[in-house]
């Protein structure tokens, strides 16, 4: 079996509901844990469906998809959310305190271990100077905190789950290039052993990936390092010089 928390796609097909086209066809890759595998191409791509499928979000309509080598479908919903964190394109936090925001899918984590994922979401300040701290309340949706800071927020919910799988959905973009590349910096040991999936708009945050799939119109037109695609894919030097 491959190692806990691959994430393997085998020709993966999908289409929403009732849509006449799919949006994904003939997808297949393997992300392993330990690297970073990055997703690029245009808005519509069908970089957020990709994503949601791993937690199963919608089913592929054909196709496999597996995680250490068991099919999504065997694996059970309980099982899904505990190994997997997905940090979604428009992050969400409910009403309620910091703290119950972050233990979504981490009850047990100790304060110390929030305050440890919020160091490394670069949200410490943010929090230490509100009122009451990690015990401070954030309003429906999240509405009283920034964008950026919803943003990281839900970053530093991932990391307290601890998972095997990180699927981050265009989760920097809305960092200053200097938040975006401290907090890329802080995330490589904690996630060092997992498998991380990121969908990115701004090419400085995945030049450094172990691998680069660039999605157009829903099918993979072309995969390898930062390096590689420069030399081989135009859709990807049209993404670089945009
Ligand atoms: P997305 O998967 O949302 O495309 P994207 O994530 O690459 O785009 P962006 O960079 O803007 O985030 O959409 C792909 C296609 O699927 C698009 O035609 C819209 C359609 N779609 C639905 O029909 N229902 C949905 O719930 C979603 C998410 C997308
Ligand atoms: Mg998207």
């Amino acid at each position: 079996l491959p190692e806990p928390g691959t994430v393997e796609f085998k020709d993966v097909t999908f289409g929403y509901p009732g849509a006449e086209a799919p949006v994904l066809s003939g997808i297949s890759f393997t992300a392993k844990p330990g690297q970073t595998t990055a997703i690029i191409g245009s808005t519509g791509a069908g970089k957020t469906t990709l994503l949601n499928l791993i937690p199963r979000l919608y089913d592929a309509t054909e196709g496999e998809i597996l995680i250490g080598g068991v099919p999504l479908k065997e694996l059970g919903r309980e099982a899904i959310s505990r190994n997997i964190s997905a940090v979604p394109q428009r992050p969400y936090l409910f009403s309620g305190t910091i703290a119950s925001n972050l233990r979504f899918g981490a009850q047990d984590a100790s304060d110390e271990e929030l305050w440890e994922a919020l160091d490394i979401a670069q949200s410490t300040d943010f929090v230490t100077e509100r009122e009451g701290q990690l015990e401070s309340t954030i309003s429906q949706g999240g509405t009283n905190v920034s964008g950026g800071q919803r943003q990281r927020l839900c970053i530093a919910r991932a990391l307290a789950a601890k998972p095997m799988t990180y699927l981050f959905d265009d989760s920097f973009s809305a960092l200053d290039v200097n938040t975006d590349a401290k907090l890329r910096a802080a995330l490589a040991e904690p996630t060092k052993d997992a498998a991380v999936i990121i969908v990115a708009q701004r090419v400085s945050t995945i030049t450094e990936a172990d691998q680069i799939l660039v999605l157009d119109h829903g099918e993979i037109v072309a995969r390898g390092t930062h390096e590689e695609l420069l030399e081989s894919s135009e859709t990807y030097q049209e993404i670089v010089t945009s």
